[in-house]
């Protein structure tokens, strides 16, 4: 077993060249303007939406990716109803839910996508549904054609949380609504950062308003807002890292198909297959004891810091627990799942070593 000399760990931020960073601050510094819509935060948008071919007033910027969902959530109106949720996710997507007392119902998700299955969340509809949540988890996408027949049919709203979705094209626009997390655990991030990207360009108003306290004018506050606006610093480091986007996905996928050849030959392991971006390298094993056993003997023998992204399932939290068993997919799943490091800089040789660990310890 190969032991390595550093930790390392499931994902670092990619780090934009210090001098160009600089060359930002410079500006930041001239301008003597920190927060509250600045000229930097106003610039990130501008590139973001060339980027995502959006147009800029279908885009809103936050603070993070967990404030972003929900005041997304509160502008569609999901305060006072049930939501339709899948349990395999980051406890993000439910909490903000539950933070504007909105009630989230867990429905199971798909074997192959992982992802919250229609037909599951179909049965669970009923007249007080007023929107299904759906997450892109690891960059999977959902079946976007079987949501959208179930808005059709039923009138409730869908709002991706795409949190791990950066960069897939194909999914920036779905839905009503979708959530896209910059934290430096994704692939793409600004420190800490949320975009909401959505459908009805009469929201951005209300959503620019309730970032800053809902303040409306010197003079008039029209709601209990939040303080969830980006800051200059963070729009700066977005700038930076959109513009090596390109090479961020590239090289996930260099290192995602690097560990599905170093696995080929591993019939008990399985790569999930299905992300997009690349952002995570999920691998199933054959039953609970064995992840466990990988998960800690790399971290004991081998310094490296896999992670048991999504375990155990939001049903298995306090705030969540009535939703406990109800999803047997998704916690067979949660019980097997692992996910792998994978980052901007992780050689190739060192990904190909923590897969012969893998397979080492699985022997
Ligand atoms: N929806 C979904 C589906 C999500 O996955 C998330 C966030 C959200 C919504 C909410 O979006 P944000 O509000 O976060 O924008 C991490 C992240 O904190 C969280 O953003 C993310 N999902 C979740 C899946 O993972 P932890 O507790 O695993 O992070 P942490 O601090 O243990 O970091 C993991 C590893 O990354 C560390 O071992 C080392 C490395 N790291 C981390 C940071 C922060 C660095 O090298 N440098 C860093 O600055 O939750």
């Amino acid at each position: 077993m190969i032991r390595f000399e550093k930790p390392i760990f499931v994902t670092r931020p990619y780090l934009p060249d210090l001098d160009e960073f600089k060359s930002g601050l410079e500006e930041v510094w001239a301008n003597q303007w920190l927060t509250n819509n600045g000229p930097m935060l106003q610039r990130f948008q501008r590139d973001l939406s060339q980027y995502l071919d959006v147009p800029e007033t279908n885009i809103a910027l936050f603070v993070n990716g967990t404030l972003a969902l929900e005041l997304g959530y509160y502008v569609m109106g999901l305060a006072g109803g049930d939501v339709i949720t899948t349990p395999f996710t980051f406890v993000a997507t439910s909490h903000a839910l539950k933070r504007i007392g909105a009630n989230p119902i867990f429905a199971d998700i798909d074997p192959d996508t992982m992802c919250l299955s229609p037909e599951a969340a179909e049965k669970l509809i009923t007249s007080r549904t007023k929107a299904i949540v759906p997450v892109h988890v690891y960059g999977n996408a959902c079946d976007v054609d079987g949501f959208q027949h179930l808005s059709n049919k039923y009138g409730v709203k869908i709002i991706y949380d795409a949190a791990h979705a950066f960069g897939v094209k194909s999914l920036t626009t779905a839905g009503d609504m979708s959530m896209f997390s910059f934290h430096p655990t994704k692939l793409f991030h600004s420190c800490e950062g949320g975009l909401l990207v959505f459908k009805d360009v009469k929201i951005q108003k209300e959503l620019y308003e309730l970032r800053n306290f809902a303040i409306h004018s010197e003079t008039e506050c029209v709601d209990v807002g939040s303080n969830a606006k980006m800051n200059e610093l963070q729009a700066l480091m977005g700038i930076e890292c959109l513009k090596k986007i390109d090479r961020l996905l590239e090289y996930r996928r260099k290192i995602y198909e690097c560990y599905v050849k170093s696995f080929a030959n591993c019939d008990s392991i399985e790569v999930v297959q299905y992300s997009l971006n690349k952002s995570y390298v999920p691998v199933l094993f054959k039953d609970f004891v064995t992840r466990e056993r990988v998960y800690t003997e790399l971290k004991e023998k081998c310094n490296v810091y896999s992670r048991r992204y999504f375990y155990p399932l939001l049903t298995d939290f306090a705030p969540y627990e009535y939703g406990h068993g109800s999803c047997p997919i998704a916690s067979n799943i949660a019980s097997r799942i692992l996910t792998l490091p994978t980052y901007y800089g992780l050689s190739l040789d060192a990904v190909c070593r923590i897969a012969e660990n893998v397979k080492e310890i699985i022997q």
